[in-house]
């Protein structure tokens, strides 16, 4: 059925608008299209990409511009521009940041209430040791820092590291629920989850190990993940979608409350169209290129680069290279959407 319309605010006397304002009062009429729109949300959420190549100078001249002690941490955030660049918003419930940090330089230990992951975008000899957990990172592993977990960044190594964080920090900040902690150096403990979590549909007995944790693992080597997704595709060669879940080895369940994380594989010269889904979602290519066409715009992505998608439109993602596979890491606000009952698969 069409929409009538509405009265609008200036169809009312300016002295019975003063009279609600003076009592914190407010017509709900000529907002409520805006606020329950027609048949679809119309999301602030634009497709967005930002090539690596742009984004690492400017990075690296951060690092001359802003010593660590000055920032914290190093970071610029990848912003979408519907929303606002000051909003730092990749969408409504994601933020995404490429942080930067040099050889000796040390991230001061701290933990907060937004969920966050790193995925490792260049460089080597840089950790985070999280809750005690030292978590080395290399190109495509992915580490967490899920919420109230200790964490602090550190680099051994002599080269630049940057990585790109994923946090549901426009969520939490939404909530009123965002605050951080600072905390003291944390000693490395022995022991690294995810050697303890690598066996095939095995897990170590509860009561010998952190199983009593929330969050059994906190860093996914790309060497495994990049390894399930090669068995995936030669194993199930009819499978169109060679896409795998980081999961809570405890519970099945995404590994965090808020966000999900997916690996993604298109096999040599593929193309692939993910339905309309009511979350938005991210992409970040780890190896290879491909080209992202989305309602109304068409990106292609080369190693490193990073886009985002908004929910409610389909998306066709096509491998740029006849001969070898694109892998592709994934951000959704799948979780968020789920367990607020919002979630929605529109083919
Ligand atoms: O590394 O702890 O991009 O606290 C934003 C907030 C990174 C971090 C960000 C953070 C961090």
């Amino acid at each position: 059925m069409e929409d009538v319309e509405l009265a609008k605010l200036e169809d009312l006397p300016t002295e019975y608008v003063k009279d609600l304002t003076a009592h914190n009062l407010v017509p709900l009429w000529p907002s409520l299209r805006g606020v329950l729109p027609q048949t679809r949300p119309r999301p602030l959420t634009q497709a967005t990409a930002w090539a690596y190549g742009d984004i690492r100078p400017l990075l690296i001249k951060a690092g001359e511009l802003t010593p660590i002690e000055k920032a914290e941490r190093r970071v610029l955030v990848l912003a979408n521009p519907g929303h606002g660049l000051q909003k730092m918003q990749a969408s409504a419930a994601i933020y995404l940041g490429m942080q930067l940090l040099l050889p000796g330089e040390l991230a001061p230990p701290h933990r907060h209430t937004p969920n966050a992951v790193r995925m490792i975008v260049e460089g080597e000899g840089a950790y985070t040791t999280v809750q005690g957990e030292k978590c080395p990172m290399s190109r495509g592993d992915l580490i967490l820092t899920p919420t109230g977990l200790w964490h602090e960044h550190g680099h051994d190594g002599d080269q630049p590291v940057i990585w790109l964080d994923v946090l549901d920090l426009p969520m939490v900040y939404y909530m009123e629920a965002s605050y951080h902690v600072n905390g003291t150096h944390q000693e490395p403990q022995p022991g690294h989850s995810e050697a303890q979590y690598s066996g095939a549909g095995v897990i170590p007995t509860p009561f010998f190990t952190r199983a009593d944790k929330a969050y059994p693992v906190l860093r996914f080597a790309w060497s495994d993940v990049k390894e399930a997704l090669n068995h995936l595709a030669n194993d199930a060669a009819n499978v169109e979608c060679v896409q795998v879940t980081y999961i809570n080895a405890l519970n099945g369940q995404d590994v965090e409350n808020i966000l999900g994380y997916y690996a993604l594989m298109l096999r040599p010269g593929q193309t692939l169209r993910l339905p309309a889904r009511s979350p938005a979602c991210v992409f970040h290519v780890i190896e290879g290129g491909f080209e992202l066409k989305t309602d109304d715009k068409v990106f292609t992505l080369n190693e490193a680069d990073t886009a985002c998608v908004p929910g409610y439109g389909a998306v066709v993602l096509k491998n740029l290279n006849a001969t070898q596979p694109c892998y592709v890491f994934m951000t959704d606000e799948s979780p968020l959407h789920r367990k607020l009952g919002v979630y929605e698969n529109w083919g």
